[in-house]
């Protein structure tokens, strides 16, 4: 397949921030604990709301060409969260300033290198104003964008990642509470690791061996170390890898890995779903329209949860949150194919089954969302990068 051809179909990225809204969210998980809790003593069975999904007057929102990554991040300080996404025809950043209604106004765009598959948000100098790292697949680097904090960004020096980087994850791997990088290379079959020293600088650790055309990454810790692992979805390959941290950016396979999955796995979720209080799997298999759900052990090991979930044509990006305020987690899917989001409520127990108005539709190609609070209304609103129309579609959390 040409390299041309593939990326029609293939990866993309994103990462999920909630910058501004953390009182909210621990506010908000508090009260549906509570809720839960009551529920549980009474015997009832507990559901806060049935999400329904609305776009806001404006929707969908321009940006620049070929959008297929976005994050949902508040670059300016006003405590209202704005949205950026990574445009791979026109070679930079769009920014989309929310109003803290659901709309948005077109920031200031940013230049990065050719191909920008994918951008992720963090604080990489520390000065409590967000920052991006942007996946540049064609140019081999990473660009890495600081925030001044008003919605621009300065750029620092490029990095050096493997071939063909697509997708980054954010997290603090080495433990000295500075952010790094996992960088997912589609062409090397590996991920890069970059290790921030706390300024916005970034040194390059041994690069991971995965499996064939890596894509998402999840970065979580699944033996119960406190050492951050990571599990890769191997698209080519149909499995995940499964790499144990050892706290010092250092990675191993762990027994059982790569672990069989469906066609075509493009992300990976890593969160409870069976409340047993060990991390587990879900991945979006755009190959075969449905996500596998794989159980975790505590220690790394992984089993199918059975039958896969079905989802739309060609689900692509997946997030695990909880949509309906039961405190179970739902799922959030990306349909490239037939242009919808599948948003799929979980039972608590691995099962997961349709929410009323699954599937919305989007824009053309929703190669990545963002989940988060976009408007004052406490309830998960979603935001779509749609590759071919050049827009993203925000969905409001009505009920
Ligand atoms: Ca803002
Ligand atoms: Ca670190
Ligand atoms: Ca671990
Ligand atoms: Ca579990």
């Amino acid at each position: 397949m040409s390299r041309h051809l593939w990326r029609r179909h293939a990866p993309l990225s994103v990462g999920r921030s909630v910058w501004g809204s953390g009182r909210s969210w621990r506010v908000l998980l508090i009260a549906a604990g509570l809720c839960a809790a009551a529920a549980a003593v009474t015997g009832i069975a507990f559901a806060a709301f049935d999400p329904a999904f609305e776009q806001p007057p404006g929707s969908p929102f321009a940006v620049g060409t070929n959008p297929h990554s976005i994050v949902m991040v508040d670059v300016n300080r006003d405590r209202k969260a704005d949205l950026v996404t990574s445009n791979v025809g026109s070679n930079n950043v769009s920014v989309l300033l929310g109003d803290g209604s659901g709309g948005f106004v077109a920031g200031v765009p940013v230049p990065v290198g050719a191909g920008p598959h994918s951008v992720a948000t963090g604080d990489f100098n520390r000065d409590k104003r967000p920052d991006l790292a942007v996946a540049n697949s064609d140019a081999d680097t990473i660009s890495i964008l600081l925030g001044n904090g008003d919605g621009t960004f300065t750029a620092a020096s490029p990095l050096t990642a493997g071939d063909g980087p697509w997708f980054i994850a954010v997290a603090d791997l080495n433990r000295d509470k500075k952010a790094d990088l996992a960088v997912s290379n589609v062409f090397s079959d590996s991920v890069s690791i970059l290790l921030g020293d706390g300024t916005g600088s970034f040194t390059a650790a041994t690069p991971v061996p995965v499996g064939d055309t890596p894509y998402g990454i999840a970065a979580v810790d699944l033996n119960h170390d406190k050492n951050l692992d990571l599990a890769v979805a191997n698209q080519f390959a149909a499995n995940v890898s499964v790499l144990l941290g050892d706290g010092e950016g250092g990675f191993s396979a762990a027994s059982g890995s790569p672990v069989s999955v469906g066609s075509g796995p493009s992300w990976v979720a890593a969160t409870d779903l069976n409340r047993d209080r060990k991390v587990d799997l879900a991945v979006a298999n755009q190959g075969s329209d449905n996500i596998s759900i794989l159980l975790g052990d505590g220690s790394g090991g992984f089993a199918s949860a059975g039958a896969p979930v079905a989802a739309g044509d060609g689900p692509t990006p997946l997030v695990a949150e909880d949509v309906n305020g039961d405190k179970r987690r739902d799922l959030v899917v990306g349909n490239i194919h037939s242009d919808n989001v599948s948003i799929l409520l979980g039972d608590g127990q691995a099962g997961f089954t349709p929410a009323t108005g699954s599937p919305a539709a989007v824009g053309d190609g929703p190669f990545a969302l963002a989940v988060g609070y976009l408007n004052k209304h406490k309830r998960p609103d979603i935001a779509t990068a749609n590759y071919f129309s050049n827009n993203v579609t925000v969905l409001l959390n009505t009920d």
